[in-house]
């Protein structure tokens, strides 16, 4: 065990270290607390830093009694409380932990003529606007990540605009025009779910969280039903797709349009 004299003595030779990355009082010893029952494992100075390779580190894990109870301010468990990836490290995602998406569920009814048309299961066909993702080619809702700062109601409508609308590459008077003929359509969403996502980026240490809600036009003559779809953006294609048990979607997506179609009495 490195006493803890020993470490503020050496803490010349962490110079280059800002202070707060010093680690000369949560090193060495005994965790606080723990009536010294739990040693925290040995760290030399110069192994301080995540880059200096340290394969016997092995350190304990520990969580205080009273933080397992589970009070209000503490997460369920360490890590990705939904389990274990197989995978550390933050993968290709940005954040440690959650990594915050929105996802616009855009919905209108199928029509013919002018008749709704029905599944077999003799209840009208939802349609959705589903991108194909240039990363995987898996097909998807036209979601993306909040920026820093951003509002999920603005993430909402930019992913939309961005990857179905191609708004991109539209001149700045097409895209003013374009997303104030959508504000309003987007203000009037309902929240269908909110949540960890089965992403395959996710790791132990990282992982997709998202708000999906859905916007749904039920007037045919409504303005869904005159939009010109463009896939822009991480999209490489986008089309309306009929919603149906048999839809195959990236990560979580199937299981939230399942829920759009329950919550419309639609086809599934
Ligand atoms: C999924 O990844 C979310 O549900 C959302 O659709 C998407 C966001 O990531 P990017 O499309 O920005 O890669 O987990």
């Amino acid at each position: 065990m490195i006493a803890a004299r020993n470490i503020a003595a050496s803490s010349k030779s962490l110079s280059k270290l800002s202070s707060v990355r010093m680690h000369i009082k949560c090193r060495g010893g005994f965790y606080p607390r723990t009536d010294d029952k739990v040693p925290r494992a040995e760290v030399p100075d110069d192994k301080v830093e995540w880059s200096a390779p340290f394969p016997d580190y092995t350190p304990k894990q520990y969580t205080a009694p009273h933080i397992l109870a589970g009070p209000v301010y503490a997460d369920p468990d360490i890590g990705n409380m939904h389990g274990r990836t197989g995978i550390t490290g933050r993968g290709a995602l940005g954040r440690w932990g959650p990594n915050h998406a929105a996802d616009p569920i855009v919905t209108r009814w199928k029509i013919a003529g002018n008749l709704v048309v029905k599944g077999e299961t003799g209840k009208p066909i939802l349609q959705f606007v589903c991108i194909q993702r240039r990363d995987c080619g898996d097909w998807a809702i036209p979601g993306g990540m909040v920026d820093p700062g951003e509002q999920v109601s603005a993430t909402l409508l930019r992913e939309f605009l961005e990857e179905a609308l191609n708004s991109l590459e539209m001149t700045e008077d097409d895209k003013n025009r374009t997303e104030k003929k959508l504000k309003d359509f987007f203000k009037a969403g309902e929240e269908v779910y909110r949540g960890y996502v089965d992403d395959r980026r996710n790791t132990d240490n990282a992982w997709m969280e998202t708000v999906a809600y859905n916007f749904h036009e039920n007037d045919q003559g409504g303005l869904l039903y005159s939009l010109n779809l463009h896939a822009g953006d991480d999209a490489q294609a986008v089309k309306w797709q009929d919603i149906s048990s048999q839809i195959n979607l990236y990560a979580s997506h199937r299981d939230f349009i399942q829920k759009v179609a329950e919550n419309q009495n639609a086809h599934w």
